[in-house]
């Protein structure tokens, strides 16, 4: 196009965008909107071997609590800077109790024995060729979101960042357990990892039959040390301490095994002192990510609405969102496709008029279940648990834009 033309053209679009309201007042405002600008007159870069993120686009991951020891870190990923549902390899959370092993690969091996007819030792060689399947889950810790101690400053990142969601690639469980052959009276299998705490939990048969995998790949590459590497159980749906990482040997029972990570940790204390033991499954649960704690709402008008929801027993059926505080709901938009026990985006547009708002979350499952309310969370559970909180959680606007926690 000649510059004349050119330029009318860009008056013509901008004279009509700037008619469309405040937001394209920049490209109308512009004296040169496409002046030549220094980057295009000169080559660029050359390619990279290993690609990293733009500069300035740079997310992290961090401790959320100062670990006890070096190696029983938790660190929690910036859901409020991700988009879609795909969790980068380099900000999938990660939760060590004894620090990341370097194991060499070549001398990493799987045992499978116990209630089996053939007990196996493979190597990684011998599991790669196994018939591999993909899948998309999200992983939760069960202690993601504390029970008690909500802070107001609170970002989405320190409330639900033990949360993360990938393409698991790996051989199912129920292949390689057709392939030992399990004994009549098998029931439950123990899963130890290579760690120095040698992390260990016993799960169902049936649940293990479930979709489980013996992940060697994530979002497409080999896994990260921090998530397993060479080789994790990956349970989905289930409290993330059962998929098991740098997966060392299985052991085939016919009752549980009652580990310490299932007698003295990850039950759930009742208001009566009882305990409940096994409770495996990943209840639904959702957040908003955009407006979340600690951004800032910049000038009335319209925004999007956008959060996460999830359920570890299927497809996410619906998520409802309120803007003040529970007194009236809208249904959000499910951002497709919606798969079993992965994460779903939705989204809902919001005119907001600059007054004060609170936002709330709501998911329903495919079951019919709906996310609790705190209080009728707390009715049943009491106050003395730490594991599986999926309480609709909410953020408070204020009038100037300013976003912080709020029941
Ligand atoms: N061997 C081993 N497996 C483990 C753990 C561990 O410390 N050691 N942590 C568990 C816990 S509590 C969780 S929540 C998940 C975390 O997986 P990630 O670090 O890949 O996010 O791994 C589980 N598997
Ligand atoms: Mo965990």
């Amino acid at each position: 196009m000649r510059n004349e033309n050119r330029r009318a053209f860009l008056r013509l679009a901008g004279g009509t965008l700037a008619g469309a309201g405040a937001a394209t007042g920049a490209l109308a405002r512009s004296e040169e909107p496409l002046a030549v600008p220094d980057w295009t007159r000169q080559q660029g870069a050359t390619a990279a071997g290993y690609g990293q993120p733009a500069p300035g686009e740079t997310l992290a991951r961090y401790a959320r609590l100062p670990p006890a020891f070096p190696g029983a870190v938790a660190t929690v990923t910036p859901l409020q800077g991700l988009h879609g549902v795909i969790t980068p390899n380099g900000l999938h959370y990660e939760r060590h109790h004894a620090g990341i092993p370097a194991i060499d690969p070549d001398r990493h091996r799987l045992v499978v024995h116990g209630l089996v007819e053939r007990p196996l030792v493979l190597t990684m060689d011998d599991l790669l060729r196994f018939p591999a399947v993909s899948r998309l889950h999200f992983l939760e810790c069960s202690g993601n979101t504390p029970w008690l101690g909500a802070k107001p400053d609170w970002t989405v990142q320190d409330s639900h960042g033990l949360l993360s969601c990938a393409e698991w690639t790996g051989v199912e469980l129920a292949t390689l357990l057709a392939e030992v052959g399990v004994k009549p009276n098998a029931a439950w299998i123990l899963a130890e990892g290579a760690d120095a705490c040698a992390m260990s939990r016993s799960i169902p048969l049936d649940v293990a039959l479930d979709g489980a995998i013996l992940a060697y790949a994530q979002n497409g590459e080999r896994l990260r040390p921090e998530q397993g590497y060479p080789l994790r159980l990956f349970l989905p749906g289930l409290e993330g301490n059962l998929s098991i990482k740098w997966l060392r040997r299985l052991k085939v029972g016919d009752r549980p095994f009652q580990t310490r990570e299932e007698t003295s940790k990850y039950t759930d204390l009742m208001p009566d002192g009882s305990a409940r033991q096994f409770t495996l499954v990943m209840e639904a649960k959702s957040v908003i990510t955009a407006p979340s704690g600690g951004q800032h709402l910049r000038e009335p008008g319209l925004h999007e609405i956008r959060g996460l929801a999830w359920t570890g027993r299927g497809r996410v059926a619906g998520v409802d969102v309120s803007t003040d505080g529970g007194a009236s709901w809208r249904p959000a938009i499910l951002e497709g496709p919606v798969l079993p026990r992965c994460l779903t985006r939705f989204r809902l547009p919001w005119r907001w008029e600059g007054g004060a708002a609170r936002l709330l979350s709501r998911a329903r499952d495919e079951t019919g279940y709906v996310q609790p309310a705190r209080e009728a969370l707390v009715g049943v559970r009491g106050t003395r648990s730490y594991y599986h909180n999926n309480a609709v959680f909410g953020w408070a606007v204020a009038a100037g834009g300013a976003v912080i926690h709020a029941a």
